[in-house]
């Protein structure tokens, strides 16, 4: 299966929307599609106990964003030392950008590089539903691949099901945080779907469990960027 033209996609959504679950079932539909998760570089990042690290976790912790200067430049340069600042490259987005600074950083860098987003999709999920997938989550964080005790349980208790190597449970997964998390998204998610409503690349998809949403988002993508 593959795309007919270069889809440069962003993943919008609450935390425990199932961002970082589609993000594994579109890699694993179009080979030719490769991520980045702001989430996973920074949890990398605190892993490595580098200085962005240790800048990033103390609000991490807390359930609020990084600054947008940080956050940028860890990503734009990722992009640049992959090679996927060009025309021809396909790849998605996991949470960046987050806020309208970052949209417009990232837009410039974009542009310059004639490789601009193509598709933005919010993924739409009742906040009732998400508030008790994130007690039974489990993440490899050098993947960033996630597991949920009910949901998609690991093959082997506590084991990354690839590599083996032990899962963790993520810090800022606790009651308190996840409700600061949320309410992050919510102060900053409107001026964001507005920015890329104004680009006509904004798109949602509806559901309350990921099998759902899958299809949708499979049946959007397909209409517009066409497999073969
Ligand atoms: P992250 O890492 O980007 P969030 O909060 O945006 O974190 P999160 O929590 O990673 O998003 P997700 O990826 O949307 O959620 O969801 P997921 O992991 O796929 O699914 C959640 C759980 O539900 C998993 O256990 C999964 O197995 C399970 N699940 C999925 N579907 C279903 C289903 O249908 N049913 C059930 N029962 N379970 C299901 O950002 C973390 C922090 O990093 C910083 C911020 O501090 C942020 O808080 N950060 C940034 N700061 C500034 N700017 C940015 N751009 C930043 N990006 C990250
Ligand atoms: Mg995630």
């Amino acid at each position: 299966m593959s795309l007919k033209r270069p889809l440069r996609l962003l993943l919008l959504g609450a935390p425990g929307s199932g961002k970082g679950t589609q993000t594994s079932r579109l890699l694993k539909r179009f080979p030719q599609l490769h991520s980045i998760s702001s989430g996973d570089m920074l949890r990398q990042e605190i892993k490595n106990e580098s200085e962005l690290g240790k800048l990033a976790s103390s609000y991490i912790a807390q359930g609020k964003l990084v600054p947008d200067d940080l956050i940028t430049k860890l990503v734009v340069t990722n992009l640049l030392q992959l090679g996927w600042l060009k025309p021809s490259a396909t790849w998605l987005l996991d949470g960046f950008p987050r806020t309208c600074t970052q949209a417009e950083i990232l837009d410039q860098d974009l542009y310059e590089h004639s490789a601009p987003l193509n598709m933005v999709v919010e993924l739409d999920v009742p906040e009732s539903v998400i508030l008790e997938r994130i007690e039974n989550r489990y993440v490899h964080i050098p993947s960033g691949r996630v597991y949920n005790l009910q949901y998609n349980p690991p093959k082997v208790p506590g084991k990354d099901d690839i590599t083996g190597e032990p899962l963790t449970k993520r810090s800022d997964d606790t009651a308190e945080v996840f409700s600061n998390r949320l309410k992050q998204y919510r102060e900053t998610v409107g001026p964001l779907k507005e920015h890329y409503q104004k680009q006509g690349i904004l798109s949602k998809v509806s559901g309350e469990t990921s099998d759902i949403i899958f299809p949708k988002l499979l049946e959007l993508i397909e209409s517009k960027f066409g497999s073969q």
